[in-house]
């Protein structure tokens, strides 16, 4: 037999022994008896030999075509039996579950805490948190020489332009646009000097707004009340304890019961038995000026409070650095 078509005949053997698969024995029997195969050259290059080799070459060249042919055959029955590999795709099995990302805590108990004020009739507003100095501190009545206007206190872009150290700016803005009844929360991303344990430099607040004729202290307390009830348990103690801000007067801290200690006193509560979650207060009337109100026939209250703040009450979180750090071991747990 010709020598090149005995390596032919080997060469393919050997090679379909260790084909895997189907596809790998399609691409065996193109390389070897396809239009352009080893095989098939073979036979083609007949013509070019002396006459008197010509027929022994297209009997074995036929015979190898033959035998390959069958082997290919075989072999693809013999596959088509033995069913899939180990390494083939279990078309049975369940799908892989992608990675989903969720609401991040805050946006979450920022969204709750907007739902609670919106289906009170409240409006979500928001505005710039690159701010004048005017709006940030001069229309909230917070005078010239007051500490939170300090450099220690405030990120200044400029003299005059401040990062928002609170939504307040927004409120301001939307009295200035609009006629009473004003009845808005304004949620966002707010800055302060401000780092350690309970104190990063971005953190975000909800602050809202009520103004009307005949608005009163007891309308500040029962709004503020429904919302402590519906934002942690109807059952939540809480009290309304006297404080100052510059925009508010009279003003009031909103505290509720230790949720830790139940009121007996605790590390959380700083041994007062209570945990302080908003401030609040009547629109002071230098404000109602400030945005062209009629100090003498609109009055209204307004509030303001951090949602790191209550989120770590909520969920029991002691440090503030958790919620932006990004690990998505600690971000997981909040997946809804
Ligand atoms: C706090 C205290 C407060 C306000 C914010 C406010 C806004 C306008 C007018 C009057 Cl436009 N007041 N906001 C009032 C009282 C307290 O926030 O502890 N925030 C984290």
């Amino acid at each position: 037999m010709d020598l090149s078509i005995e390596k032919i005949r080997q060469d393919a053997l050997g090679e379909l022994e260790t084909a895997p698969d189907a596809p790998a024995v399609q691409e065996l029997s193109t390389r070897y008896l396809g239009r352009k195969g080893f095989v098939t050259r073979f036979l083609r290059n007949i013509s070019r030999l002396p006459q008197a080799d010509r027929a022994e070459a297209g009997k074995s060249g036929n015979q190898v075509k033959r035998q390959l042919e069958e082997a290919f055959e075989r072999k693809l029955a013999d596959l088509e039996a033995a069913g899939p590999s180990a390494d083939a795709i279990d078309v049975s099995l369940p799908g892989r579950q992608p990675p989903v990302g969720s609401v991040h805590p805050i946006t979450s108990i920022s969204e709750q805490i907007c739902g609670i004020f919106a289906r009170m009739g409240f409006e979500v507003v928001e505005g710039p948190e690159v701010e004048s100095d005017y709006y940030n501190f001069e229309a909230l009545n917070i005078p010239k020489d007051h500490p939170a206007r300090d450099m220690q206190d405030t990120f200044y872009i400029d003299d005059n332009v401040v990062l928002r150290t609170h939504t307040s700016p927004v409120q301001i803005r939307v009295m200035e646009q609009r006629k009473p009844p004003v009845r808005v929360v304004a949620p966002g991303k707010v800055y302060r000097c401000d780092s350690d344990l309970t104190h990063t430099p971005m953190f975000h607040q909800v602050e809202g707004l009520l103004v009307d004729r005949n608005i009163s202290f007891g309308d500040l307390k029962g709004v503020l009340t429904s919302f402590v009830h519906e934002m942690f348990d109807e059952q939540t103690t809480l009290r309304f304890r006297p404080s100052f801000f510059p925009f508010t007067e009279p003003s009031a801290e909103v505290d509720i019961l230790c949720v830790m200690c139940r009121g007996k006193g605790c590390r959380v509560c700083s041994h007062t038995g209570w945990l302080e979650i908003l401030g609040s207060g009547m629109v002071h009337p230098a404000l109602y000026e400030n945005v062209g109100y009629d100090a003498g026939v609109y009055t209204g209250f307004a509030f303001g409070m951090g949602v790191e703040r209550i989120a770590m009450l909520k969920y029991g979180i002691d440090d503030i650095r958790k919620f932006f750090e990004n690990d998505d071991r600690f971000l997981r747990q909040f997946q809804a």
